[in-house]
């Protein structure tokens, strides 16, 4: 008996595309078309983060098929869990200013963060006109000193200057801009992309409400520049994830610790309280900035609290 011939399905047509903003189960895709596609993500899976390269079924929203396997990710941490909030990144640009008070814990974080993902980091010093950027630059110093490239900008007051010494660095890459609230990587963001009046915040306001200006991260072309050139805007935030990070990671992401590395009496030295640690003679000997230390131990406390009691 000849059987009923199985209906082919039709080929999909599937799309590349890159995730270019994302709102909870909601995405815009870059597939190259003139506009980026509104798409939702198939079955309950959320961890689609801006800067993932994804399959898309096209349709009305379109879907989500499939997230391409990611190069890096950075992750932002709460009390209750941690989340990617961009993936794909080649290069760092953590913002800092002297106003609002500048917070260096959170520039210390965002270069581990960078080093641990084999992301090259660049700090940006933004609103150098203020006179008190010099007492900043003086505590930015131990982070030169480790190998981080400083540039000094002024994005309200002097855009076009920001612009030249930032677009070498921009070239068909895809850079992100991390920093506290306030510290202006939006107005960065403005400078270097004509038209895209990206809202900006009234320092005050942003930080009596305790809400941020810019709501969620965004991935824009840079225009003038070769494709594959890409600018990332994120809301300033206070918490990195750092928690997933072995110690040996963590070790690996202080420059100046690293550096180090193999030149203690045990090889698992953890740099407390072990003797013969060439880590602590270093900075007795102020080869390594106490803070940086300081910072280190920190993290380091809380990455072993965090195995212990993992999060959801
Ligand atoms: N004096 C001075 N002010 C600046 C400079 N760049 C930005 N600002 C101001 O700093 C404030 C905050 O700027 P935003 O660009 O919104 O800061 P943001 O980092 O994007 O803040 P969030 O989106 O909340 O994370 C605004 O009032 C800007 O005008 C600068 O170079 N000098
Ligand atoms: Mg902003
Ligand atoms: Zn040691």
């Amino acid at each position: 008996m000849a059987r009923r011939p199985q209906p082919v399905e039709a080929a999909q047509p599937v799309l590349r595309a890159r995730v270019v903003a994302a709102f909870g189960r909601h995405f815009l895709a870059d597939d190259g078309g003139a506009e980026p596609r509104a798409c939702i993500v198939r079955g309950r899976r959320s961890d689609v983060a801006c800067g993932d390269w994804v399959m898309l079924q096209p349709g009305d929203p379109a879907t989500i098929e499939r997230v391409l396997p990611r190069r890096n990710a950075l992750w932002r941490e709460d009390a209750w869990r941690s989340k990617v909030f961009a993936a794909n990144l080649d290069l760092l640009l953590v913002v800092t200013a002297a106003e609002p008070a500048p917070n260096l814990e959170l520039v210390g974080r965002a270069l581990v963060a960078a080093s641990a993902q084999d992301l090259q980091a660049l700090v940006v010093l933004n609103k150098c006109e203020l006179p008190a950027t010099q007492a900043l630059l003086r505590r930015l110093q131990p982070l030169r000193d480790c190998g981080y490239p400083l540039l000094e900008v002024s994005a309200a007051a002097q855009p076009r200057q920001a612009v030249e010494q930032l677009l070498p660095w921009l070239q068909e890459r895809s850079s992100l801009l991390i920093g506290a609230s306030g510290v202006g990587k939006s107005t960065l963001a403005n400078a270097l992309i004509p038209g895209l009046h990206a809202r900006t915040g009234d320092i005050s306001r942003a930080l009596d409400s305790g809400r941020h200006t810019t709501t969620s991260t965004r991935l824009w072309p840079i225009p003038g520049l070769p494709d594959g050139s890409a600018l990332l805007d994120s809301p300033g935030f206070q918490a990195f994830g750092l928690n997933h990070l072995s110690v040996s990671q963590l070790q690996h992401a202080l420059p100046e610790l690293a550096l180090r590395n193999g030149s203690c009496r045990f090889h698992n030295c953890t740099h407390r309280e072990e003797p013969g640690c060439a880590v602590r003679d270093a900075v007795a000997r102020g080869e390594i900035d106490g803070e940086r230390y300081a910072l280190y131990l920190r993290i380091l406390q809380e990455l072993l609290q965090a195995q212990r009691h993992p999060k959801a």
